[in-house]
């Protein structure tokens, strides 16, 4: 059993894990229809991640006698200025995303929920990877600079990124 400092703050993470599904699809939407087809693919597929980092917790608060809430979830920015505005979000919200897994751990030690605990840790680990993912590819973007023809490498680089990462998982 959960207690209810707890089961609020999972319930907050949902509402943050479902932002995050919504603002990648935003972003996602705008880069397809700006013509960065591969970008577009890489960051519909991650909307898609995020929704499962999202039914993760309903799953656990359910089974742990809690109440998995459906939030309501705010209306992310549908222009950005550039693919690398893009992904310089992206980092920004990942960082704050890892701010508030921390908190939450946080609290289920001060709580003593020691199971909560050890089942986000797989969230913790997520973080490092998702922050990590967004500062290489922003490394990349800075070094090919504004040129719009350049581009075209980053598509086809991102396209082996997401080769990878389906392999990977
Ligand atoms: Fe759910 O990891 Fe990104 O936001």
């Amino acid at each position: 059993m959960i207690s209810k400092k707890v089961e609020d703050r999972l319930n907050k993470q949902i509402e943050l894990e479902g932002y995050s599904s919504q603002l990648y699809l935003s972003m996602a939407s705008w880069a397809e229809k700006s013509g960065y087809n591969s970008t577009a693919k890489f960051l519909y597929a991650h909307a898609e991640e995020e929704r499962l980092h999202m039914l993760k917790l309903f799953s656990y608060i359910n089974d742990r006698g809690g109440h998995a809430i459906v939030p309501e979830i705010k209306m992310p920015p549908s222009e950005f200025d550039s693919v690398y505005d893009v992904f310089k979000q992206i980092y920004g919200h990942e960082v704050m995303i890892s701010g508030s897994i921390n908190d939450l751990v946080g609290v289920c030690v001060d709580e003593r929920d020691f199971t909560t605990q050890n089942f986000l840790q797989w969230y913790v680990n997520e973080q490092i990877e998702e922050e990590n993912l967004a500062r290489n590819i922003l490394d990349k973007l800075e070094l090919l600079g504004d040129d719009k023809a350049r581009l075209f490498l980053f598509e086809r680089d991102l396209d082996s990124i997401i080769m990878q990462n389906n392999q990977t998982e």
